[in-house]
């Protein structure tokens, strides 16, 4: 009976090492080798990673790679045939090859081969796909939660981390073409002689991947580096100094992407510091680039139109310069008018440019969605995005990384499935959430229908629980000051921006709840077109799950669904803490199919989470109750924590990390 035991321990412990994952992989294949003939003619650094992809990991038949023009095919697309016994793959480009090699990969993995209808044709819908590191030069990352910054800037150009080429290459596998290595609150730094030799060197281990570098500048670097008197964008020698600096990055690079700039935003310099316009300070490093085919992402991040609401003045900065941009400048606006948070409507700026090309900016790091600790799957979020913004009239898409030097790279096992879901909707944003979660899922984790069907269904709902027992039906904002984890829908640092509390966005009163955006308001839904302005700017059409943004409604106000706005809110806040102790049951059913490791680290993640729901819960509805002075419908569950006892947290933390569960108990 002992010996039994033993034997069956030893096989256990034999499968949990088999199955042993630290996350290390991503939805990279195992490189279990493959056995196919790999045939090609060309030979190139970058279809040799094709032919060395296949051969490592395709087990079907023989496949052939072409290179030939095809007037269905664009620049990176491809084609996947089947002919006699073997798969051919055609493109006119070495990444278009590579592209397929991946998808080719991807339909063993996810076992759809045998499935699929050939040819298959596929056109990436961008043709600028690309991440946007938070990455300082000092290793930190702004609104990171996954360590360090992967770039060793002390170690570099000498040292490469061999987690640099894996990092082309699960880009590469999801068909993201760009990186901007480092924070958009950058360091003039980046642009000096040693530090270009560093991006240099990174630039050269991504490009057979087909991964261009582009840098964040500051506006102010003539200045700091060579002690320019002024950064004016129409100085003559800022504008020398420019194109120098431009042609030295380019022999260095010759590749090189451009330029992405922060400008007059949050304290960082810009064109408007010399009495310039945005679209003069993005032409001049424009004209600078344009010899080499470099472009501009100029961002409408700023707010310091003199309006009195914040959410409008992207659209009155860059509206009237619309038409004065030169064609290599590429305008980059936030999906949501005001800053990343977890709903917001569409940033009316998109549909009011016209005649400059433009390219939205996603957040993959989740500043306002409980960052690595929450399972937030952001693809139905970005998919809302593209119902109001039709992805081919933009240029470009960008995402906010969420990578570090963490084993697993992204903190959270479950934050790698935002950055595959960014580069695949990157590539075709008419998947659907349910597709790429899927996909990911098997990739990952497992193919079994008892895995699949219950971890999707936490997926697929998991954006919207966050929505609920954070910031539901429109609130936004309600973060604690500074790191942007916990509830503090309270806050009021004395001296600080009064469009950075959440009284500026929430205004609560005895009278109600919600930011009066309409025309008796700060008629920010006239940014809108019709008939989105008319239906926003009507309490009674706007829709439920935006109606506190554009609103300021009664506390007994009847919404459609027959409930009292103070219902409504004590209703959504409920069942976003419902769903994630669901989300913990349907996590429990999966033991068999994960690994020990992964199993146990989600579970843990899963109780900080519903810990964490509740925590938001208690504090928005005991806050807002002072104002509404109604009480708690009697099914929903009762608060646990005493408001006086929730504004005393302090997680003393900040921008760069991601709260600990030793921290969070300790506070909460
Ligand atoms: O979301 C806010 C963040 C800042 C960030 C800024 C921006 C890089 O809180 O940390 O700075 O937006 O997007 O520029």
């Amino acid at each position: 009976m002992k010996k039994r035991t033993l034997l069956l321990g030893l096989i256990c412990l034999f499968m949990q090492m088999a199955f042993a994952e630290d996350g290390s992989r991503v939805w990279l294949p195992k490189q279990n080798g493959g056995n196919a003939s790999i045939t090609t003619s060309i030979h190139t650094p970058t279809t040799a990673i094709a032919v060395k992809e296949l051969q490592q990991n395709w087990d079907g038949p023989a496949v052939h790679l072409q290179k030939k023009k095809d007037k269905q095919l664009s620049a990176e697309g491809y084609r996947i045939n089947h002919t006699g016994n073997q798969v051919t793959i055609t493109s006119s480009t070495d990444q278009g090859l590579l592209y397929a090699a991946y998808h080719l990969i991807r339909l063993q993995q996810t076992q759809e081969w045998d499935k699929v209808s050939l040819p298959i044709e596929e056109n990436p819908v961008f043709p600028i796909r690309i991440l946007n590191h938070w990455d300082n030069l000092d290793g930190t990352i702004e609104r990171g939660y996954a360590g360090k910054s992967l770039w060793n800037w002390e170690e570099l150009p000498t040292k490469l981390s061999p987690r640099y080429e894996t990092y082309a290459r699960a880009n590469a596998s999801i068909g993201i073409n760009g990186t901007v290595l480092n924070n958009v609150n950058a360091s003039p730094q980046i642009l000096s002689a040693p530090y270009l030799q560093k991006v240099k060197s990174l630039a050269d281990v991504f490009r057979p991947y087909g991964i261009k570098v582009y840098l964040s500048v500051n506006f102010a670097s003539p200045m700091v580096l060579d002690s320019l008197e002024t950064a004016d964008p129409l100085n003559k020698e800022v504008i020398r100094w420019w194109k120098n600096k431009v042609k030295e990055i380019y022999q260095l690079i010759p590749d090189f992407g451009g330029f992405l700039v922060k400008a007059n935003s949050e304290g960082q310099p810009g064109p408007c510091d010399f009495g310039r316009t945005h679209a003069e300070g993005a032409n001049m490093l424009a004209d600078a680039l344009k010899p080499f085919k470099g472009i501009v992402m100029w961002r409408a991040f700023v707010y310091n139109a003199n309006d009195a609401d914040r959410a409008k003045q992207a659209y009155q900065e860059f509206k009237p310069l619309d038409g004065q941009f030169r064609e290599n400048v590429i305008i980059q606006t936030k999906n949501g008018p005001v800053d990343f948070q977890p709903r917001e409507p569409y940033s009316p700026l998109f549909t009011a440019i016209e005649h400059t090309d433009q390219m939205v900016e996603f957040q993959v790091t989740q500043e306002y969605l409980g960052h690595s600790n929450h399972i937030a799957y952001l693809a139905p979020m970005w998919k809302e995005f593209f119902n109001f913004v039709p992805a081919q009239t933009l240029k470009a898409i960008a995402g906010v990384s969420n990578i570090g030097t963490d084993v697993n790279w992204c903190g959270h096992p479950f934050a790698q499935s935002n950055w595959y879901a960014f580069g695949r909707l990157a590539w075709n944003p008419s998947l659907t959430s349910e597709e790429i979660a899927e996909e990911w899922m098997k990739q990952t984790f497992s193919s079994e229908k008892e895995f699949i069907e219950p971890v999707k269904q936490l997926m697929l709902e998991s954006h919207e629980a966050v929505v609920d027992y954070m910031m539901p039906m429109g609130l936004h904002h309600l973060f604690a000051w500074g790191h942007h984890y916990g509830p503090e829908p309270w806050c009021d640092i004395a001296g600080a921006r009064a469009d950075w509390m959440p009284s500026y966005y929430h205004k609560a009163d005895k009278k109600g709840l919600g930011f009066n955006r309409s025309s008796t308001g700060s008629n920010a839904t006239a940014q809108y077109p019709a008939p989105l302005a008319d239906l926003y700017n009507d309490m009674k059409s706007c829709p439920e799950e935006y109606i506190l943004w554009f609103h300021h409604v009664p506390w007994d106000y009847t919404l459609s669904n027959g409930r009292t706005l103070w219902e409504s809110l004590c209703f959504h806040y409920d069942r976003g803490v419902q769903q994630v102790r669901k989300f913990q049951q349907l996590w429990d059913q999966t033991e068999s199919y994960v690994d020990a490791e992964r199993f146990k680290e989600i579970q843990t993640s899963l109780k900080t989470q519903v810990r964490d729901a509740i925590w938001w819960k208690d504090a928005c509805l005991l806050y807002f109750q002072e104002f509404s002075e109604m009480p708690f419908p009697n099914d929903y569950e009762r608060p646990i924590h005493t408001l006086e006892d929730l504004k005393k947290v302090n997680l003393g933390i900040t921008n760069y990390e991601c709260p600990t569960e030793e921290l969070l108990n300790r506070n909460r």
